[in-house]
């Protein structure tokens, strides 16, 4: 007897009929999934084609861009664009609020689709992370930014490691891998392990020394206890604190030797980094914070590109840490 998997499709499709949704979140998955086995082509092929360098040009945070930016920012907006779901987008890779479907559009979609670009030029994991929210269907929609607790939805492709991670609103986390016909299959529900001996804490050690001294403390007083991982990709590292627990944390930078490089309000980006991180951990029984212990999910952004400081994985460490960075 062959053994066939469940489908991503065939999971969704289940979920949306026991809870009397519409067909219109396939069709959006749909979309971004399609988007995202493009980007990994792309990627893994990316050095023989010479994709993986720079494009010549600065982002909106006046950093380069790499050529795989220009193409999975393309590719993401062209299926979005054909769901006829969409009603605009905010992306990593575009200054203004991309226009979609605004008419006939049901969804918000906040999306990073290459994060991790120090990773690009060695063609290391990277992630294609993505935030939902749907439009306001009781009344006129004012397209306010929406905070990560309004998200229905939340996820992040691991590229090119063949792995998506979805987190639906109260109905938990769920990981997928894809198969030889590039189906994602076998839906398996991500519970962040109670079992601290197995926990990792993630941050980029070399920074340490920049972060305020109370959580400077609070790494010499713990560190021992955890193993100790860093990717260099926000998608890759939490792949492995929602498989082994511990805590993932990009702090503010208050104490660098040079101020100008000082980063206050935090590097990582709110409404498609942080946030969909955060989502996706919340429903996997994790927590998040920013570097004034406030939840990550309840931070109403102001701006589409606004940034924030992260402290996202296992309850016991997100309050211990929270008390520490609230105190
Ligand atoms: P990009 O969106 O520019 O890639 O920045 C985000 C990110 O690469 C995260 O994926 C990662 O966690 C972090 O920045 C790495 O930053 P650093 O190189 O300072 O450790």
């Amino acid at each position: 007897m062959i053994r066939l998997e469940q489908t991503f499709m065939n999971f969704l499709l289940d979920h949306q009929e026991r809870h009397n949704r519409t067909y219109n979140f396939l069709i959006l998955m749909d979309a971004l999934t399609s988007a995202a086995k493009h980007i990994e082509h792309y990627y893994l092929t990316g050095a023989l084609k010479g994709n993986l360098g720079l494009a010549g040009n600065l982002n909106v945070q006046g950093e380069d861009v790499m050529r795989m930016d220009q193409i999975a920012q393309e590719i993401t907006v062209h299926y979005l664009r054909t769901s006829g779901r969409v009603i605009h987008a905010i992306s990593e890779e575009s200054d203004k609020v991309i226009p979609i479907n605004t008419e006939s559009g049901r969804y918000f979609v906040y999306f990073d689709p290459l994060d991790g670009s120090s990773n690009v030029p060695h063609g290391l994991p990277v992630g294609f992370l993505f935030g939902v929210a749907k439009r306001n269907l009781e009344g006129p929609e004012d397209g306010h930014l929406r905070a990560g607790r309004d998200y229905m939805a939340a996820g992040m492709f691991v590229i090119p490691t063949g792995t998506f991670t979805l987190g639906l609103k109260d109905a938990g986390t769920w990981r997928f891998h894809i198969d030889e016909t590039m189906d994602f299959v076998r839906p398996t529900r991500m519970i962040l392990p109670e079992d601290a001996k197995k926990w990792e804490l993630s941050f980029n050690a070399a920074s340490r020394y920049t972060y305020a001294e109370k959580v400077q403390n609070w790494i010499e007083q713990n560190e021992q206890k955890y193993v100790f991982r860093y990717l260099g990709s926000l998608a890759a590292d939490f792949h492995r604190i929602l498989s082994n627990g511990g805590m993932f944390m990009y702090p503010a930078i208050v104490n660098h030797p040079d101020p100008k490089k000082n980063r206050p309000q935090g590097k990582l980006r709110l409404m498609y980094e942080a946030a969909v991180v955060a989502f996706m951990c919340r429903e996997a029984g994790g927590a998040a914070v920013d570097e004034t212990g406030t939840p990550i999910l309840d931070i109403q952004p102001r701006k589409p590109h606004q940034r924030t400081a992260l402290y996202v994985g296992s309850k016991l460490l997100i309050e211990d840490i929270g008390r520490v960075l609230s105190g």
